[in-house]
């Protein structure tokens, strides 16, 4: 009496591996993305008027950012936040060259925060901040001043990685998807 030994049981599962790799991709994809972003932003701040620390003494219109390229006016936003956490700023910035201008209000005097967004002319956002403080002589304090409200949240504060990950987000959904979709054909199929 012989006794055939049992074969190897092979729990091959092939409807498996489009959902495995997609996993992977998707991690791969995501972990890119953070590790990436912030090494993408290529248009450089170069100077500032008022430049950043530095003391205004008399009435101004404009904050000026200028950059080591031309960015887009497109979502590119400079907010100017005041004493009382108002924002100074007034329209939408006006992109001239390399020059971001942003009107503001009457400023009164106290220390001013500049967060500033662009984005690169190759499409990568940047974004900061900087301070100055106004100190007019006495008598010049303008009337007028801005709306009055709480300024909104600083722009580009966290919602650029919100926007990354959102798309991240919808990659794998959709990759996701489409594993589901090929999983299926191969059961249909009968591998
Ligand atoms: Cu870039």
């Amino acid at each position: 009496m012989t006794i055939k030994p049992e074969p190897p049981v092979r729990r091959a599962r092939p409807a498996l591996w489009p959902a495995r790799l997609a996993a992977s991709a998707a991690v791969t994809l995501v972990a890119t993305l953070a590790v990436a972003s912030p090494a993408w932003a290529h248009s450089r701040l170069e100077r500032t008027d008022p430049a950043d620390g530095s003391t205004v003494t008399a009435a101004m219109s404009t904050v000026t950012l200028t950059f080591n390229e031309m960015v887009r006016g497109q979502f590119t936003t400079v907010r100017v936040t005041g004493p009382g956490k108002v924002s100074y700023s007034e329209g939408h910035v006006q992109v001239i060259d390399n020059d971001v201008h942003q009107k503001v209000y009457p400023l009164h005097s106290g220390a001013y925060t500049v967060a500033w967004r662009a984005i690169s002319a190759d499409g990568h956002p940047v974004e900061g901040q900087f301070h100055f403080t106004v100190a007019l002589p006495a008598g010049q304090e303008p009337v007028a001043g801005p709306p009055t409200g709480p300024a909104a949240a600083a722009p580009g504060t966290g919602s650029n990685r919100l926007w990354l990950w959102g798309g991240a987000a919808a990659v794998v959904v959709v990759i996701a998807v489409l594993a589901v979709a090929l999983t299926r054909r191969r059961a249909v199929s009968g591998r």
